[in-house]
């Protein structure tokens, strides 16, 4: 059965944040954000625009009547600049006008007055500078300097990772209904809480004043874990003030002017290993680059600490993580959170070990890869390790001996092609790594004619939580999907909600929607036992009948339902879940933050066109840990869209700033993302059969972020692929590799 939103999405009946009927009286707020990127605020006028036709009212920090401050991790961010200005696109005011058309043309009127301040846009300039968020954070296992003397070969570089921008397909927004004393907002959010905790601090009132509302987003992919925030608390501000209800929907070129986006790395490494490839010291420093406030980069730093060392064995590891603080948008989660920049770094390192020991890289990864009982350098034991299985299910199904003579046979055959392949493992931990995260709760109503209503923290942005969810709720009952409606996110009816991130949504919410149903459950069998005159554990609910005994009674869910709201029995449930056995300690960085990993593997082939420099992915073939899956076409749907956008990332999508600090790439006519076209021709994804994990709702797993990183294989292939061509050293580590860096390095060797 098709999840319950792919009707709507088909006919374009879904609801967004913009297609919501807006309430009478509604007024529209624009945003009058830094046109630089670092200075001091001399003046600040904005008579002129209150006075322009249709304004309302024009905020500055001045109309915030609680706290101007919207920091989650460090409390480093203003909602609305107060003295100085520290990136292109900080908002700074709002005006509030009957319609869009008056606010953008009063707008126009605001006048700044701004004494401009040194702009750092590179992140080991802002650290050159002592620009750090927080002190450098350090990871580490063994013993670095004794294990150096014991290697026979050393590999060192440097690395430069771009961005990605989210491009959710609908922008960041929000509606804020003033009622009472309290204020509805409905927010294109992943995080209702951090809305309206922030919403509330930025009013000075309680939080209990304050509530979220969110039916769905148009995509997420972290850009909204934080981010939606600040709008949010403005159009909560600006009903507030003007008490009345107010929308702010971004446009497209506001949106990517003024949000943060996946966090741009420099980074230097040095891998060791003995002469047979067995790796012995790896040492690596990430210069993140933050943008101008912390948002999430330290937790997102921190990911790429714990995934250092992906799916390989390293007995000597230090890592460093600075959080350089620079003069552009806060970047901020996005899909891995971190863990892409960690992986893409090791896999650098053994393919320029590879390289050096005239390896494959595959035999190399093959070699490392961690087994049942190690210790990953963070202190947590491998467990339930399914890597091995991953890779040697791929081989056989995909045969690495075979794809290479292929490949050999093709490259041989002709001078203007060359094909490369690459295998990118994948081991990624599924938890909060900040342990308090890992929490949810559930309200669920059984109503009196058998449907069930069901409410819960998780966030439905595309990724089929909702319909995990539902599935789940359905098996505990055993009654038939239809039955069953997931509610809104509510922070009124589902408090204090972790945002829907790291992949756990599914985990954490279906949990705790098992509970909630489990409790209603033991309630209806101890009704239906009296009933029946026999003990609870002799009745069984299954497809909506009542079973005494292994044996099916005329009664069905409905009557049951009934007899037990007559009878005065609760149908209605709220339960709490919080994922057992975790645990970080920040002093030694040692833990065990995971409750469990996900695995699995991906070979990637690409051919090159030497004379234009571009190239196509024939094929991404993947062997996965699914755990038992929920519903197979959401997780195949999650695996496709997840390696696409990694793809994206590594290949073609390249955000330019200039050294002001604009972003130049601001359109999809300048971001290039990948469309059909840039698809690989064969995807290939096998569930790995007999999978195990008790976390999981269902013995199911996480899926969201995992396969994304399946996309880095496909770098890689590329860098093979220029080595097919006798573009051997030196191919500068720096992603994306776009056609144009392709063609660049084919012209340093003159190859075609
Ligand atoms: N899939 C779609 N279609 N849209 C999204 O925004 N976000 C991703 C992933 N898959 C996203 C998505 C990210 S970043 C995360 S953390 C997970 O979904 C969150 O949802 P889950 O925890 O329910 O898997
Ligand atoms: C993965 C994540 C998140 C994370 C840690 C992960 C995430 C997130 C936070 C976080 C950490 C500290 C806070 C906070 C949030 O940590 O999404 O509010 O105080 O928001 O390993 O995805
Ligand atoms: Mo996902 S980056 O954890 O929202």
């Amino acid at each position: 059965m098709k999840p319950a939103d792919v009707l709507k999405h088909v006919k374009g009946e879904s609801l967004f944040t913009d297609d919501f009927p807006e309430p009478q009286g509604t007024l529209y707020a624009y945003i009058f954000d830094s046109p630089k990127a670092h200075a001091k605020i001399k003046r600040l006028d904005v008579s002129k625009a209150e006075k322009s036709k249709g304004v309302v009212s024009v905020l500055t920090a001045k109309d915030i009547t609680g706290e101007n401050q919207i920091g989650n991790i460090v409390q480093d961010e203003t909602l609305l600049a107060e003295n100085e200005v520290s990136y292109i696109g900080e908002p700074v005011a709002v005006v509030v006008a009957e319609s869009l058309k008056d606010a953008k043309r009063a707008k126009k009127l605001i006048e700044l007055e701004l004494e401009e301040l040194p702009v750092i846009t590179d992140p080991r300039q802002a650290y050159e500078k002592g620009e750090l968020i927080v002190p450098p954070i350090i990871f580490s296992s063994g013993d670095l300097d004794a294990a150096w003397n014991r290697c026979d070969v050393i590999v060192e570089d440097k690395i430069e990772i771009g961005g990605q921008e989210h491009l959710y397909l609908e922008t960041q927004g929000a509606l804020a209904i003033p009622n009472e004393d309290k204020i509805k907002i409905i927010s294109s959010t992943q995080s209702p809480t951090a809305v309206q905790r922030a919403a509330a601090k930025i009013l000075g009132w309680g939080m209990h004043r304050v509530e979220v509302d969110v039916l769905r987003l148009g995509g997420g992919f972290g850009g909204k874990e934080d981010q939606a925030t600040p709008f949010g608390a403005i159009a909560a501000l600006a009903a507030a003030v003007t008490n009345r209800p107010v929308k702010l929907v971004l446009s497209r070129p506001d949106d990517m002017r003024m949000t943060g986006k996946r966090h741009p790395y420099s980074i230097d490494f040095r891998l060791g290993a003995d002469k047979s490839g067995k790796l012995i010291a790896y040492e690596v420093t990430y210069y993140q680059n933050s943008g101008a406030v912390a948002d999430l980069s330290t937790a997102v730093l921190e990911r790429s600490l714990f995934h250092t060392t992906n799916s390989y064995r390293i007995p000597n590891v230090k890592a460093t993580g600075l959080a350089c603080r620079t003069n552009l948008p806060p970047n901020t989660a996005f899909r891995g959170f971190g863990g892409p920049q960690g992986m893409f770094a090791i896999e650098a390192a053994l393919n320029k070990l590879a390289e050096k020991l005239n390896l494959p890289a595959w035999e190399l990864q093959k070699r490392n890869l961690i087994r049942e009982g190690d210790i990953f350098y963070y202190g947590q034991k491998v467990k339930d390790n399914q890597i091995e299985r991953c890779w040697s299910e791929a081989e056989e199904s995909y045969s690495i001996k075979e794809t290479i003579e292929k490949i050999n046979l093709f490259n041989n055959s002709q001078n203007r092609y060359r094909k490369g392949f690459a295998v990118m493992p994948i081991t990624f931990g599924i938890s909060f790594t900040s342990s308090f995260l890992n929490q949810a709760s559930a309200l669920i109503h059984i109503y009196t004619d058998g449907s069930v209503g069901v409410s819960t923290a998780a966030i439905e942005m595309g990724q089929g939580v909702n319909e995990k969810i539902r599935i789940a709720v359905a098996r505990v009952f055993s009654v038939n999907l239809d039955r069953i409606k997931i509610e809104s996110t509510n922070t009124t009816r589902v408090s204090n909600t972790s945002p829907t991130a790291a992949s756990t949504g599914a985990d954490l919410n279906g949990n705790a929607a098992i509970i909630a149903s489990k409790n209603i459950l033991e309630r209806l069998h101890k009704k239906a036992a009296e009933i029946f005159n026999v003990s609870p554990e002799d009745i069984e609910i299954i497809e909506e009948a009542v079973y005494v005994r292994g044996k099916k009674t005329e009664m069905k869910w409905e009557e049951l339902i009934w007899r037990s709201y007559f009878e005065r029995v609760s149908l209605s449930s709220h339960a709490f879940y919080a994922t057992p056995d975790i645990y970080f300690d920040r002093e030694k960085n040692q833990g065990q933050p995971f409750a469990y990993h996900v695995f699995g593997v991906a070979f990637t082939e690409v051919t090159i066109d030497g004379l234009l420099g571009t190239y196509t992915v024939d094929s991404v073939k993947v062997v996965h840990d699914f755990g038992e899956s929920l519903n197979p076409q959401i997780d195949l749907g999650q695996t496709e869209g997840a390696i696409m956008q990694g793809i994206g990332w590594v290949t073609m999508e390249e955000l330019v700033q200039n050294k002001d600090g604009r972003l130049l790439s601001n359109s999809l006519s300048t971001y290039k993302i990948p469309d059909i076209f840039s698809a690989p021709a064969d995807v290939e994804i096998r569930f790995l059969e007999n999978p195990h994990n008790p976390n999981g709702p269902f013995n199911s797993k996480a899926i969201g972020e995992p396969p994304f990183m399946y996309g880095i294989g496909t770098y890689f292939a590329l860098r093979n692929g220029l080595k097919a061509f006798g573009v051997s050293d030196n191919i500068p580590l720096s992603s994306p590799m776009t056609p144009e860096k392709v063609l660049l390095a084919l012209h340093s060797k003159q190859v075609v």
